[in-house]
C-alpha cells in the first residue's frame, strides 16, 4: 500500500445514525458474523458492541453506539450520554445515513451534537440501491451544506457496494498504532450479552408492536455439560406489563417457543454447539426507569 507505507495502523471508529440507517448490517457485512442484531425496529441496538476488522493494513475496532436520539427516558439519557463518551474517545466516526429516507430533523439533530466533538466525520451514504444516481449528489449536498465532512462514501451495506473503498479511506485517517485484539477476534462482548441480544432479537421480530422496547433479556447461565457437546442457556424475559407477558408466550406457549427456536439456531451458529435454551417470562413493572434494573441488565458504563 503506497499512499500508507507499510506500517500497522489500528484506530477505534464509531458508527452513529439514526435508528434503522444500517450501521448493524454495515458492520456485520464487513465483519462477516451476525454480532450486532438487526432489524426493522428502531433501537434495537442498546449497548455497543465492538467488532473489530484485521487485514494486512491494519485493525479497526468499530463501536456500534446506540445512536444520538433525543431522551424519553432515563434509559433514552443513559445511550445518548453513551453514544457521546464513545465519539470522545474514538479516532474517527462514521456518520450513516439512508439515502432512500433522505435528510430529516433526526439527522439535524446528529449533526447538531457532532459540531461540538473534534474528531473527523465521514458522511456514510448508506442504501444507495434503493435510490437512482441522479439524485444521490443532490442528497449529498443537502448534508454537506449543514456540516464539514472529512469524507463523503456511499455505500450499500446489505449488498457489499463499495465498503472495501469505506475501509481503505478508514485507514487513511487512522494513526499508527498496535494490534489491539488477536486477529481472529470480531467482538469482545462477552458471549452472554450477545446470546441475549439474539434472543430480545426474535421477540422484536414476531411480537411487532404489541411488546415494544419494553423487554429486557437476562442470560442467566450459559454451561456446558460435561460432555461438551451441549451447552445449557438460561435466561429471562423481562416485560413491563403482564398483559405483555401474556402475548409473549402466546396460545398454549405457542409464541415463546418459536421465539426460543429461532434464537437457539442463532445461538447455535455463533457458539458453534448443540443449545439447550430455557426461557423464562418474567413482569418487573416500569424496569426502563430504575437504575438498580439497568445496571443489572448491563446498560450501565
Ligand atoms: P441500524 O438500526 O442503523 O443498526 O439499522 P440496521 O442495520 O438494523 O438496518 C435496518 C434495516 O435496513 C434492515 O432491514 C436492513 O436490512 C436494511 N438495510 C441496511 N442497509 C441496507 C442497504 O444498504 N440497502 C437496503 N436496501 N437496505 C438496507
Ligand atoms: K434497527
Ligand atoms: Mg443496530
Amino acid at each position: 500500500n503506497q499512499i500508507l507505507g507499510r506500517k500497522f495502523r489500528s484506530g477505534f471508529v464509531a458508527l452513529i445514525g439514526r435508528p434503522n440507517v444500517g450501521k448493524s448490517t454495515l458492520m456485520n457485512h464487513v465483519i462477516g458474523q451476525k454480532i450486532a442484531i438487526m432489524s426493522d425496529k428502531p433501537q434495537t441496538t442498546r449497548n455497543k458492541i465492538r467488532g473489530v476488522y484485521t487485514d494486512e493494513t491494519g485493525q479497526i475496532v468499530f463501536l456500534d453506539t446506540p445512536g444520538i436520539h433525543k431522551p424519553q427516558s432515563k434509559l433514552g439519557e443513559l445511550l445518548v450520554r453513551t453514544s457521546r463518551n464513545a465519539l470522545e474517545e474514538v479516532d474517527l466516526i462514521l456518520f450513516l445515513v439512508d439515502a432512500a429516507a433522505g435528510a430529516g430533523p433526526g439527522d439535524q439533530f446528529i449533526m447538531e451534537n457532532l459540531k461540538e466533538v473534534k474528531t473527523p466525520v465521514f458522511l456514510v451514504v448508506n442504501k444507495i440501491d434503493q435510490v437512482h444516481p441522479d439524485d444521490l449528489l443532490p442528497l449529498i449536498d443537502q448534508y454537506r451544506n449543514r456540516f464539514s465532512f472529512a469524507e463523503v462514501v456511499p455505500i450499500s451495506a446489505l449488498q457489499g457496494n463499495n465498503t472495501n473503498a469505506l475501509l481503505q479511506q478508514i485507514f487513511f485517517y487512522l494513526p499508527e498504532g498496535p494490534m489491539y485484539y488477536p486477529a481472529d477476534q470480531v467482538t469482545d462482548h462477552p458471549e452472554r450479552f450477545i446470546v441475549g441480544e439474539l434472543i430480545r432479537e426474535k421477540v422484536l421480530e414476531l411480537t411487532r408492536e404489541e411488546v415494544p422496547h419494553s423487554v429486557a433479556v437476562v442470560v442467566e447461565e450459559v454451561k456446558a455439560r460435561p460432555d461438551n457437546r451441549i451447552v445449557d442457556v438460561m435466561a429471562t424475559i423481562y416485560t413491563e406489563r403482564p398483559s405483555q407477558k401474556g402475548i409473549l408466550i402466546g396460545k398454549k406457549g405457542a409464541l415463546l417457543k418459536e421465539v426460543g427456536s429461532r434464537a437457539r439456531k442463532d445461538i447455535e451458529r455463533l457458539l458453534g454447539v448443540k443449545i439447550f435454551l430455557d426461557l423464562w417470562v418474567k413482569v418487573k413493572k416500569d424496569w426502563r426507569n430504575e437504575e438498580l434494573m439497568l445496571r443489572r441488565f448491563g446498560y450501565t458504563e
